[in-house]
């Protein structure tokens, strides 16, 4: 009687003592789907960094009940209110230490689909310059549009929680896709198939084409690498690890493409430099746009023994988000701190202006124009209800234009006299601004479904029409005659984000963000 009253007291403090081992439950519950490091498998990472960057349901939430859509299920039966809180708590801790992630493990994570088969053409009849693809992040995928007609040609499955802008390759034929998680997806787009995944970092921020369409830089924050990979057969061509100049590691903001540059350009989180990353080759050297030439210029060694030479800029503070002017020459960059913003020479590699920009300023968001005889850039901000326009040639701001709320994304297009501009944030998320881009006003603000956010516009390859999403599970994507500002098509998305057009992307049309 005793023995058996001491089991069932074992028994059931071993059983407190799983409820309270958040790592136990982890490996029992969690382990299968995100992978016993937590690095993610069939599920997503459950790390910090990915964590706190989802929008939608706070984790206790997920463990408790599951997420509708996707084959998470819910664990309210068999973890109590307290074990699902600690669970929770530990999925927020940070990793101990980062796996190695280099050349190896990435190669070894590459699937390339054996069903793939390439075409000679494509296999529809729509203009191949005016397809649009429409991320749908509710269901973690992407609709091929026919740009002339809105017609679905084809809605493919993407890694989970895709972010940033897809990179089509010059051609306009192959797209490049990447999400949270680090995972880069090749897709041909005549063929309508996917070609191949590869995880080319643990958490990533965005990726970038080489001009020449051989190379994708993808950006990472763990590790703090930058991978480059052969945009062929997404092998790697170079892992670089990322330590400022005076060793100390830094995650990559973002990289971006400096097509007339034939490089990368980098924005550093954790030290104040801005790195170059050139793929120009010999014969046709023109490192750094010619920059190499002046060595003077160059601080610290270029390495020999890489395929892709990095030069470092020294800057006065940390910059997070970038603006180029169409030529590659100077770079508008946001103060880590969001207060304040200034602007690099990249040829001469020095401060040139400084920028007078409050409350966050997106500026991987902004667009220019012509405007009289100058041309304007024009930046949401992410904490604050106003627009910054500011004049190219002298970096001032010529015009605040409040809004009825900080915003996301702005969009233009040379044939369009109007700024779109939402208001992703507050309680007026679901209205649109409209800007004449000759007074800077706004001309009219739509709300085209009261209570819905709408946010990201698209234009057509014309700019006849104009993609808005609405930005909600059950949501969709309003096509609108750009001009009338009528809505003409309603085409029904699972929680549509952003949209690209090939033409406007592949030819950098002024109105949209690179
Ligand atoms: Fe983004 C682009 C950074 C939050 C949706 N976002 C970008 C780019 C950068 C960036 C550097 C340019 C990459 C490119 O296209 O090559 N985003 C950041 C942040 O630092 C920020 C504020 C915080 C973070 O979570 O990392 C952030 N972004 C978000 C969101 O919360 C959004 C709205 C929803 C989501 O998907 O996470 C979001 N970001 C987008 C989209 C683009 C983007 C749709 C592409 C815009 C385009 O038209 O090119």
């Amino acid at each position: 009687m005793i023995r058996t009253l001491s089991l069932v007291i074992a028994a059931t403090l071993a059983m407190g003592a799983a409820q309270a081992d958040p790592r136990a439950n982890y490996l029992e519950f969690c382990a299968d789907c995100h992978d016993a490091n937590r690095l993610g498998g069939t599920g997503p990472a459950l790390i910090p960094q990915t964590l706190k960057r989802m929008r939608g349901p706070k984790v206790e939430a997920v463990i408790r009940d599951g997420r509708v859509t996707t084959q998470m299920p819910g664990f309210a039966e068999d973890l109590s209110d307290a074990a699902i809180a600690e669970l929770a708590t530990y999925l927020k801790t940070p990793l101990e230490a980062v796996p190695p992630w280099g050349e190896e493990q990435i190669m070894a994570s590459r699937v390339l689909d054996e069903d793939y088969t390439p075409v000679d053409a494509p296999i529809w009849a729509s203009d191949p310059m005016n397809i649009t693809l429409a991320v749908e992040t509710g269901d973690h995928h992407v609709s091929v549009l026919d740009g002339d007609t809105f017609e679905v040609l084809d809605r493919f499955a993407t890694p989970f929680a895709v972010h940033g802008g897809p990179k089509f390759d010059p051609n306009g034929r192959f797209v490049f896709i990447m999400s949270r998680d680090g995972w880069v997806q090749k897709y041909d787009i005549w063929a309508l198939q996917q070609v191949g995944r590869v995880r080319a970092g643990l958490n990533s921020r965005n990726i970038a084409m080489s001009g020449d369409g051989k190379w994708l830089a993808v950006a990472n924050y763990l590790p703090n690498t930058l991978t480059i990979l052969s945009t062929e057969d997404l092998s790697v061509a170079e892992v670089h690890e990322i330590k400022g100049k005076d060793g100390t590691p830094s995650r990559v903001s973002a990289v971006y493409q400096a097509p007339p540059r034939d490089s990368f350009v980098l924005a550093l989180k954790d030290v104040p430099e801005i790195w170059e990353v050139s793929y120009a080759t010999y014969p046709d050297m023109n490192y750094f746009g010619g920059g190499l030439a002046h060595d003077w210029k160059i601080e610290g060694p270029v390495p020999q023994d890489t395929k892709f030479p990095i030069r470092r800029i020294t800057t006065p503070d940390y910059l997070d988000d970038f603006f180029f002017d169409q030529a590659y020459e100077h770079v508008m960059g946001a103060s880590r701190k969001g207060e304040d913003g200034l602007v690099i020479d990249l040829v001469i590699g020095q401060k040139v202006a400084d920028l007078a920009l409050k409350g966050m300023p997106h500026l991987g968001s902004g667009i220019t124009w012509q405007h009289g005889d100058t041309t304007v850039m024009a930046t949401p901000h992410l904490k604050d209800a106003t627009i910054s326009v500011i004049d190219m040639q002298t970096w001032e701001t010529v015009k605040t234009i409040p809004t009825q709320g900080p915003g996301f994304f702005m969009r233009s297009h040379k044939n369009s006299k109007y700024v779109w501009a939402d208001v992703f944030f507050g309680p007026n998320k679901d209205v649109m601004h409209i800007i004449d881009k000759e007074t800077l006003e706004i001309v009219k603000s739509m709300r085209p479904v009261p209570g819905a956010t709408v946010a990201h516009v698209e234009f057509t390859k014309d700019g006849s029409h104009a993609l808005v999403s609405v930005w909600e599970d059950e949501g969709e994507v309003l096509v609108y005659d750009a001009e009338t500002l009528e809505i003409v098509k309603r085409l029904p998305m699972r929680k549509p984000s952003g949209k690209y057009n090939v033409w406007n992307k592949i030819t950098f049309e002024e109105g949209t963000s690179h």
